[in-house]
This record gives C-alpha cells, sequence and structure tokens, in this order.
C-alpha cells in the first residue's frame, strides 16, 4: 500500500463547478447517473493534463464528454480511477455507474441498513458512488435526484433543499434536492426508507423560519425528543457564542442502525449512528442521553467549522474536528456542571490520548503521512486536537480568541483551508506570533513537564522552575520546545489564593493566571511572599501534558479542600488515589499484606459528609483512577497487581464510608423513585452519587444492600439507575439474582437492538474469571451479528478494550480471540477490524511474556491474507 505525505500536496488539475447526480435504486443493483460541469484550475496553468477521477468498485456503463460516448480506447480505467483526456479548459462529463449497496458491508460509499439506503462518504466514500475528484479542495453545487420503489421507501432525501418530486409509472416516485453551498464530495448524502420523522421549527437570530426534522424508523419515533431539544440548544449556542447563524431552510437528521462512527455532519443532512441520536428515560442512560446532546451538537457545528469552512486536505482533518470537539465541549460545559464535563474530557485524554501518544501509531494532529486516512480520525486529531484549540483560547483570551474565530469564518467562508490559515487568523485577530505554538501541530507526543520549587524567605519570593520534554515518537526522535500555558494559583496556609505579582512587574495581578511556558528549563519568580505558598498547577488542564510536581499527601488533601479551581480539587484526590494505588501495588509485588493509606479514606469521608458539595463533583471525587489510567501511568503495567490493589481499594472504601455511602444512596433513591426522570444536569448529579454510592456497597455483600439494589433494578423508571443495579449484580457473587435479572433485561428489551448492546457491554465488562467463554458464548446470541458496528463495540470493543484481567489473560486466548475477530472483520468492514485493533498495538506496556503473545497475534494477522489498507497500517506500524 502506498504512502501519502503532506509535503506531495499539489491543487488539483481541475475543479466541478456543478455535480448533478441521478440514484435509480433498485434491490440487486443501483445506476449512478452523473453530469459533472468541471474546468480547468487555472491557478495551475493554461495546459490540459489528463483528468484523473477517483473511483473504487464501480461498473462503468456509460462515458460521454460534451455528450459525444467515449470509446473504449479513449479512456483507461483500472481499480482505483479513471483518467481520460479533455480537449477545452471548460467541458462537461457524463458517466453511468451500477454500485451494490445490497452487499456493501464496509458501509462506506452508498449502503444498505436494515431496510434502508443512506450513505457515509468521510473521508474516501464517494468514490465508490460515481467517478469524481473525490478530495475536500474541490467543491461543487450538487443537484441529486433520486428515485425509488415508492412503497419501500416513501422518503428520499439528499443535501439542501427539496426542489421537485413526483411518480414514475405505478410503483416508483422521484424527488430532487438542491444544495447551493458548495460542498466537497465527502459532505455528500443520500437516505431512502420508510421512515417516520419529528418535525420542529427553529428561528434564526436574523429572523428566518428553518425546519427541524428527526428521521427514523417507526419504532422509535418516540426517542427523538431529547435529540431534537439538543439541536435547537445548540442552534442557539452558536448563534450566542460564535455568532454563527444556519444557513439552509431545512436541518435533517436521520438515525441508522448500521454505522461506523458516531455520526456524520453532510450538509442540511447529518445520518446519525442511532445510538447517538435516539434517547429516552427507559432506554438510555443519563451518560447516553449527554452524549446524544454533545453529538447533535458536533454534528451541527460543523455546518461552520467543517462544511462552510473545510479542510484542503485529509492532513488538515484537525482543522475541524479539534476545532469542532472544542466547540462541542464548550457547549456541554455551558448546559451541564462546567467542571465535571472538563474533568471528563481530561480522564478520557489522558487514558486514551495519552497511551496513543505513546504507542506505534503515535502522530501529530496535523499527520505528515499516512496510509489509510480511515485510521486518522483519531483520538489525536480529535481529543488532542481540541486541547490545541483551547491552549489557543487560554494564551489569547476569550474575547481575543472569538476576535480570531470571526476572521477565520469571514476570511475563508466558501474556502477549503489549513491549520495554518486557523493559526494566521488567531493571530491576524490577535496581533501575535503564534509560530513557536504551532509545533503542537507538528510534533506528536506528551510532553512532559517536571516543575520544582523554591522558596527564598530572606527575598520573600517563590520560584517555580519548568523542564520540558517530549519522548521520542515515530519518525521524530528530537522535539523543540512547545508554547505551554500553565493556568496556576498560590495559596496560603489558611487555604486562601494569594496575590500574584512576578518579579519586575509593578501591579500586583489577579490571584489566578497563565504563564506561558516556551523553553526547555524556564523559572518563574513570584515575589511578596512572606511565607512557602502550595502552588494549585495546570488548573482547568490548561495544556494536554503530564505534570510531575512533588506534591505530599497533606498537601493533596489539603488541595482537595480549599483549591477554588474545581477541576484541581478534583486532581489533588486522584494524585492523592494514585498514590495511595501505587503504594498497594508495590505491597502486592512483595508479598505483603495489603494496607491502604488512610488519608485517602479521610479525605473521602470529608467529601461525603459534606451536603453542601455539588453530587456530581462528589461521584467524580469518589471514582478512583480506572485500571486502564492505573496501566498508562505505569512504565509496565502489571494487570494483576493493577486489578488487585484497585479492588482492594475500593473493598476498604466501601467498608469504612458504609454509613455515610448508605446514607447519601438512601436518600437519593428515594428522590428518585418520588420524581419523574429528567435529563438536566442536576438529576444526572443525584444518581451518579446515588449510583456510584451503590457500586461500593454491593462490595460489602450485605443482605439489605443487595435487596436495595433488587429494588432499583426492577422499580427505576429509568436505565441509568436500572443498568447500574444490573452492572453491580453481575460484578457481584450473587449467582441467583445476576441470572435472574440478566434474562429478565434481555426478554424486556429483546426488540430495542440499543438497548441489547448495553446487555452486552455490562456482560463483555465483568471482570470476574471466565471472561473469554461468556463473551464467546454471546456471540451466539441472536442479537448479536458482527456486520453491526454497534455490536462489535458492545461485545468485542468493550472485552478488549474495558475487561483488563480476562482479556490480558496470562495465556494469551483473548489475544488470540481479538485477532480472530480481526482478520474475520478485515473481510467484511477493514473500518471496524482496524478500530478492534488497538488493545494488542500497545504491547510494549506489558511484561515480556505478554509481548511475546501480543506480538505472535500482531504477526498471525498480518499473514492471515489479503488484509486492506487499513488494518494493513495499524499491523506493520504496530509491528515495525
Ligand atoms: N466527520 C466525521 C464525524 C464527525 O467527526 O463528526
Ligand atoms: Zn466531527
Amino acid at each position: 500500500p502506498k504512502v501519502i505525505h503532506l509535503k506531495d500536496y499539489q491543487a488539483p488539475e481541475y475543479l466541478i463547478d456543478e455535480t448533478h447526480l441521478t440514484f435509480e435504486l433498485y434491490e440487486d443493483r443501483t445506476l449512478v447517473h452523473a453530469r459533472l460541469a468541471l474546468r480547468r484550475n487555472l491557478e495551475r496553468d493554461q495546459s490540459l493534463p489528463p483528468l484523473v477521477l477517483h473511483g473504487q468498485e464501480l461498473e462503468l456503463l456509460a462515458l460521454a464528454l460534451d455528450g459525444r460516448q467515449l470509446g473504449p480506447k479513449e479512456y483507461q480505467l483500472d481499480e482505483n480511477q479513471l483518467s481520460l483526456q479533455p480537449d477545452s479548459p471548460a467541458f462537461s462529463l457524463e458517466t453511468t455507474v451500477c454500485i451494490h449497496p445490497e452487499s456493501n458491508t464496509a458501509l462506506e460509499g452508498l449502503y444498505k441498513s436494515g431496510k434502508m439506503f443512506c450513505t457515509q462518504c468521510e473521508a474516501e466514500g464517494f468514490r465508490k458512488i460515481t467517478y469524481y475528484l473525490d478530495r475536500p479542495d474541490v467543491m461543487s453545487v450538487f443537484t441529486t435526484t433520486v428515485k425509488a420503489d415508492k412503497k419501500r421507501y416513501p422518503i428520499l432525501l439528499s443535501n439542501g433543499n427539496p426542489v421537485a418530486s413526483g411518480t414514475e409509472g405505478d410503483d416508483r416516485h422521484w424527488a430532487t434536492w438542491n444544495d447551493p453551498f458548495k460542498k466537497p464530495a465527502y459532505l455528500f448524502a443520500l437516505v431512502a426508507g420508510d421512515l417516520k420523522s419529528v418535525e420542529d421549527s427553529f428561528t434564526t437570530m436574523n429572523d428566518r423560519e428553518v425546519a427541524l426534522r428527526i428521521y427514523v424508523e417507526p419504532e422509535n419515533i418516540d426517542k427523538c425528543q431529547h435529540a431534537l431539544d439538543s439541536l435547537k440548544r445548540s442552534m442557539r449556542w452558536d448563534e450566542q457564542v460564535y455568532g454563527r447563524e444556519y444557513d439552509l431552510d431545512i436541518f435533517m437528521i436521520v438515525a441508522v442502525s448500521d454505522f461506523n462512527m458516531g455520526a456524520m455532519e453532510n450538509k442540511g443532512l447529518n445520518i446519525f449512528n442511532s445510538g447517538a441520536v435516539l434517547a429516552r428515560a427507559e432506554t438510555a442512560t443519563d451518560a447516553a442521553h449527554q452524549r446524544v446532546e454533545a453529538i447533535v451538537a458536533h454534528e451541527y457545528f460543523h455546518n461552520w467549522s467543517g462544511n462552510r469552512v473545510t479542510c484542503r486536505d485529509w492532513f488538515q482533518l484537525s482543522l475541524k474536528e479539534g476545532f469542532t470537539v472544542f466547540r462541542d465541549a464548550g457547549f456541554s460545559a455551558d448546559m451541564n456542571s462546567a467542571t465535571v464535563k472538563r474533568i471528563e474530557d481530561v480522564a478520557y485524554l489522558r487514558t486514551h490520548q495519552f497511551a496513543e501518544d505513546a504507542g506505534p501509531m503515535a502522530h501529530p494532529i496535523r499527520p505528515d503521512s499516512f496510509i489509510e486516512i480511515s485510521n486518522f480520525y483519531t483520538l489525536t486529531i480529535y481529543e488532542k486536537g481540541s486541547e490545541v484549540v483551547g491552549m489557543l483560547r487560554t494564551l489569547l483570551g476569550a474575547e481575543g480568541f472569538r476576535q480570531g474565530t470571526d476572521l477565520y469564518f469571514a476570511r475563508h467562508d466558501g474556502q477549503a483551508v489549513t491549520c495554518d490559515d486557523f493559526v494566521k487568523a488567531m493571530e491576524e485577530a490577535n496581533q501575535v506570533d503564534l509560530t513557536q505554538f504551532k509545533r503542537w501541530y507538528s510534533q506528536a507526543g506528551t510532553p512532559h513537564l517536571a516543575v520544582s520549587e523554591h522558596f527564598d524567605a530572606g527575598a520573600r519570593t517563590y520560584s517555580l522552575t519548568f523542564h520540558q520534554s517530549c519522548p521520542p515518537t515515530p519518525g521524530q526522535k528530537h522535539k523543540e520546545p512547545f508554547v505551554i500555558p500553565i493556568a496556576l494559583g498560590l495559596l496560603d496556609q489558611n487555604g486562601q489564593e494569594l496575590p500574584l505579582r512576578l518579579q519586575g512587574e509593578q501591579t500586583v495581578g489577579s490571584s489566578s493566571r497563565v504563564l506561558s511556558v516556551t523553553q526547555a528549563k524556564q523559572t518563574f519568580t513570584f515575589a511578596g511572599m512572606t511565607h512557602k505558598p502550595l502552588p494549585s498547577l495546570l488548573r482547568g488542564f490548561s495544556a494536554p501534558v503530564k505534570l510531575e510536581f512533588p506534591y505530599e499527601r497533606d498537601q493533596l488533601m489539603f488541595l482537595m479542600q480549599h483549591d477554588s479551581d474545581g477541576f484541581n480539587r478534583w486532581e489533588a484526590g486522584q494524585r492523592l488515589a494514585v498514590q495511595a494505588l501505587h503504594d498497594l501495588i508495590a505491597q502486592y509485588h512483595c508479598n505483603e499484606t495489603l494496607v491502604i493509606d488512610q488519608r485517602l479514606l479521610t479525605a473521602l469521608r470529608s467529601l461525603l459528609e459534606n451536603d453542601s458539595l455539588d453530587q456530581a463533583m462528589v461521584a467524580e471525587m469518589l471514582s478512583l483512577p480506572s485500571e486502564a489510567y492505573l496501566a498508562e501511568i505505569s512504565e509496565t503495567a502489571d494487570v494483576e497487581a493493577i486489578h488487585v490493589a484497585r479492588e482492594f481499594a475500593r473493598k476498604a472504601i466501601a467498608q469504612t464510608l458504609f454509613e455515610p455511602l448508605w446514607q447519601r444512596y438512601q436518600a437519593n433513591r428515594e428522590v428518585s423513585r418520588s420524581t419523574p426522570y429528567v435529563a438536566h444536569a442536576e438529576h444526572f448529579a443525584r444518581r451518579a452519587l446515588q449510583n456510584i454510592a451503590l457500586a461500593y456497597l454491593m462490595l460489602s455483600e450485605k443482605a439489605e444492600v443487595l435487596a436495595a439494589c433488587l429494588e432499583q433494578f426492577e422499580q427505576a423508571d429509568n436505565m441509568t439507575e436500572r443498568l447500574t443495579a444490573l452492572v453491580v449484580l453481575v460484578h457481584s457473587p450473587f449467582e441467583e439474582e445476576k441470572a435472574t435479572a440478566l434474562a429478565w433485561f434481555a426478554e424486556r428489551f429483546a426488540n430495542d437492538p440499543l438497548v441489547m448492546d448495553q446487555w452486552f457491554g455490562v456482560q463483555a465488562g465483568c471482570p470476574l474469571p471466565g471472561g473469554l467463554e461468556r463473551v464467546q458464548h454471546l456471540m451466539q446470541h441472536p442479537a448479536f451479528t458482527i456486520k453491526n458496528p454497534n455490536k462489535v463495540r458492545a461485545l468485542i470493543g468493550a472485552f478488549a478494550n474495558q475487561n483488563h484481567v480476562n482479556f490480558h489473560r496470562r495465556d494469551g486466548a483473548g489475544y488470540r480471540f481479538l485477532a480472530d475477530q480481526v482478520i474475520m472483520l478485515n473481510a467484511l468492514n477493514p473500518q471496524i477490524a482496524s478500530r478492534q485493533l488497538s488493545p494488542l498495538t500497545r504491547w510494549r506496556k506489558f511484561d515480556q511474556a505478554r509481548q511475546v503473545l501480543m506480538k505472535g497475534e500482531l504477526e498471525r494477522i498480518l499473514a492471515s491474507g489479503e488484509l486492506s489498507s487499513d488494518v494493513y497500517e495499524v499491523v506493520s506500524k504496530s509491528l515495525a
């Protein structure tokens, strides 16, 4: 397979002003007629080079240039492209191809999900629909006609506004859509199906009326309201916070069951994985409700950050994805608890993106090369990309940042641009030089930031010295210093924030400020310090770095209580927990009796006993760092030791804090019992604390807790409570109750695939012995199919990513199982196959024996036959 390099980018030879498509959908084939108005891109030169169109898995039936049919000698065709020689700088090209959506299991291009037709074109799926310049810098006005059987497919949709419709004979009908906004082919969409819709409308800031519609299969019509409400909130928020108004007369979302990603921002016609749009109390958890809200917002926000202003090439993917994740995170923070949102995002980033940064697929947020672009829809591009945008906002301030985004949107509306263009808009709007900052775009890896302190009582100064470094990543041995914004505060002995004045400054600043660390080693000295303060560093996680500071445990307890920054209160608790867990891991290694540091229990007790704290924060602070995070921060991850230590700590918490946990549980469950479900932050908070309390309490194995758990399972009016009860039962030793609950749940929700995904997930993630056998058995369940990506993620993905003790079994059976699934998926759906590989790519994290087993499986995949470029790239880079 070919490696594609950013440095080889060339502007397109030809442009496509207009794209006219007609789809004739049948059960055994689809005919696609395309008429393209092409012209020479004069930015190149005046010559007339061959026109080379992308196309894969297409059967060419007809080809005409300016109305003249071309004979077989007048064009060249291979597996990936169609070439021909134009004879004038502007011309029309007509093609007819036959494709087979009915047998498309890769879910890329046009395919069938259940009974409906739908598309997924990003990144390079459009070339499986018709011959085209399938690259994001070729933007065209699309007019699309869809023709299909009237009864089977009463709803026919495409991008833009509906312009005409009619019937054709007795059985068939058609609809034509026009999208007036130029767009790249990756934003094309088509849907045909027997769908129902919920409808609403939105009045924009300039008083334009926009119709809103969510289309679903009829059985899901009662699960759309939350997404619709989220959409309206997103539209208003984008006007208020970024000044962005929606532009078409209609905005549509369609839910499909078989989808490789979460959702797709096609212009005016977003297509969603049903799991990212359907939500109601009885079937979706609080977390799922929040995820729906965030994804609806994300896809909607793409209308400006992605569609109106798009990417020049796929190396610039983070231009739209990092920025849009940043935008949706801001929205979610405003709709819910901002601190909790930040905690969740940072925990996710540090566990998973940092692992990616330390692994064989590490890449900068703007990669230099790739084999298969589908492999680069990564946590680095998305989450780290968002962090980089967030650092710009921290450095420029909210107002400066908004001026930068205003300039970016105004200057580049209708264009396909680069990350450099984005940064340039920020620079020019703020009159700053971001040259060094741009290293975040070109250098991979997670920077380490070691901080030391020095207090000089005589001079009344307090100095912080920052040492930054970044480990080597594939292809990048040496790194230049980054610009690292450090938001910080200094606390006195009473926990009060000290006013901050750097030596040499005249005026005393506020008590929280941002330092910009730009050198490998750099010292900042604060003046006017009569006592040695306690630093609160990297507030709000102001940069995606690994920060080391020699905090003592008493200091962490102090910060947990007094830091004015909510994120850093949580962070102090996490650091304290990590230290306590590291003690236990060390004791396990030395075969000593495990003894937990009582200070952790004391700190957690004071949180539980304080009724005035935000319950969502208490729930977050009660959550120990995950096994995956503990593995990530280990040099070599000892799977058993991590699991034993963490379980021991959980039991110690449960035992020592039984009373306050039981009180909080009962009080919250009582409110839940008497309050109808509401998908709102304060209710999420109450249920979060109730549910983490229940998880701890069940470790006591007391009869009254089991009874409470069963009551919650049976009586809850919502999935958040019911699923938690099921999870803790499944993790418990109460075999009979567990079996009854699982069977009841499967019967009750047999007809709801998204709920069955949760049922699979709960069992796949259970750390009790025999996990692999349970998963293998569940793969035979009638509700499971390997062809559905959500099922693969729920069962295989949850097992390999969340069930560390079972997946990393010493005999390698977990690895062998995963490799078998990847080999099978490689032939069916390469994108999903490649995604499932990631736990195996982390082999360097484990002991020698496991390394050999994991590498062995990667080698077996490599030798298993014809590999997709997706799987080949990940496997070969992992073994390099
Ligand atoms: N553009 C692919 C799906 C998303 O990030 O919105
Ligand atoms: Zn996106």
